[in-house]
């Protein structure tokens, strides 16, 4: 083997990802509603045991980046671009101002703006502490995002609540807890609506993103659905304005199915934004890239989002591995991402128009045709040979996805 000495390997990387093929255009990426997190380009590689494998990138790196790839949307906490002291203040319009012009060099806009209130050590016992100060200023935050999500032309809130928690169960009495946390949002929308009419805007759509643990042992809200029960508890000054922005693998951290996680986001009319990555069930957080791990599950769910007009936004929540650099994180992961979310896309289209699932689900819901009684054994016996169809949908699914074999042989 010849040793590729490190000033090769950025063209070799270049050159091997143009060898893989199947790339869009960024004029065709465009296209689609999907959006590039500032945290996840920006994420170098860190966690609790491990040290940053990647240089920092500023955001107008990032957002420069993004706009090559062809991302149409910018999404970002508050704390990716503004430093702790600086919200609130002139040198928040500073760099307000620069994010704008960074956004209209790059032929994007900022569709999303979320409050970062898990990090800093203020957050320590939750925004919904029990110290009315430490909740007097999750309220400022929530506002100040709104703030600048009008500013930056966002539509979109999202809330990760972090540490809706408990270390330690038996500390905090939990339904304190959650009317402080339902004060919080609250009070995010009331300002919301005072600022949307002053600028003669819409007002953000907000959107809770659940995760059942992590950093806490336990949460509050672990799940899209306990998020729809305190939506729906009345807590909530204005639920019309609040629904979800679910994300994947949070939903397969509990061992949820997510197309039926969902399925029930759908049918309350609450999916309004959705964090797309990948990982493994009953795990850790690991944000990996949309299809890598799960694609025929991915698949599927795009096909329930297509056939109830779920457009987007679809948010890249995703971390490049610690072993990608920061050349890869803007020449293999974000680009690769994007193709084969749009390339999952486009076969869920296909497998809407497929005759074969066509006529398989339209006998299914057909039947048998005998009268509807109380033959238990009567009505299984007409319907039997029919429901050989469910496990023939599932193979041409997967033909679907891996492409039928074409009379494709390796070995023998
Ligand atoms: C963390 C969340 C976070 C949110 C935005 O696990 O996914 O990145 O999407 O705060
Ligand atoms: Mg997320
Ligand atoms: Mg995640």
């Amino acid at each position: 083997m010849t040793p590729v000495p490190v000033n090769q390997q950025q063209a070799l990387v270049s050159r091997l990802i143009a060898a893989c093929g199947g790339s869009y255009s960024p004029e065709t990426r465009r296209r689609y509603y999907i959006s590039g997190p500032q945290w996840a380009a920006a994420y170098q590689g860190q966690a609790l045991f491990h040290a940053p494998t990647r240089p920092a990138i500023d955001f107008e790196g990032v957002i420069r980046k993004y706009g090559e790839i062809g991302i149409g949307y910018w999404t970002t906490h508050d704390t990716d671009v503004i430093p702790t002291e600086a919200l609130g203040t002139d040198k928040q319009s500073e760099i307000v101002a620069r994010i704008g012009k960074a956004l209209a060099n790059a032929g994007m806009k900022c569709s999303m703006v979320t409050t970062e209130t898990f990090y800093h050590a203020v957050w320590a016992a939750s925004p919904a502490a029990e110290d009315a100060g430490v909740r007097g200023y999750a309220d400022f935050r929530v506002k100040n995002t709104v703030d600048i999500g009008h500013e930056l032309g966002a539509n979109f809130a999202v809330y990760w609540p972090g540490s809706l928690g408990y270390y330690v169960q038996g500390a905090v009495e939990e339904t304190e807890t959650l009317k402080w946390y339902a004060a919080c949002i609250n009070a995010a929308c009331e300002h919301d609506i005072a600022v949307a009419k002053r600028k003669g805007r819409a007002t953000l759509k907000h959107c809770l993103e659940a995760k059942p643990f992590e950093p806490q042992a336990e949460i509050l809200l672990p799940t899209s659905d306990a998020m729809l029960a305190f939506i729906a508890s009345g807590l909530l000054t204005h639920p019309e304005m609040v629904g979800l922005n679910p994300e994947y693998l949070h939903e397969l951290m509990w061992g949820a199915a997510p197309r039926a996680v969902l399925a029930r986001a759908l049918l309350a009319g609450k999916l309004f934004h959705f964090d797309i990555n990948d990982g493994y069930r009953l795990k850790h957080d690991v944000d990996i890239g949309v299809g890598l791990v799960n694609p025929l599950d991915w698949l599927n769910v795009l096909v329930l989002l297509r056939a109830h007009g779920f457009n987007g936004p679809f948010n890249l929540d995703y971390k490049p591995p610690r072993t990608t650099s920061n050349h890869g994180v803007f020449s293999v992961s974000f680009p690769a991402a994007v193709d084969r979310f749009i390339t999952l896309w486009e076969m869920a289209g296909e497998v809407r128009e497929d005759p074969v699932i066509h006529e398989a689900t339209d006998a299914l819901k057909a039947g048998a045709g005998v009268a509807p009684g109380a033959d238990a054994k009567a009505i299984h016996e007409a319907n039997k040979e029919l429901l050989t169809l469910h496990e023939l949908i599932g193979h041409r699914l997967v033909q679907i996805l891996l492409g039928v074999h074409r009379g494709r042989t390796f070995s023998i």
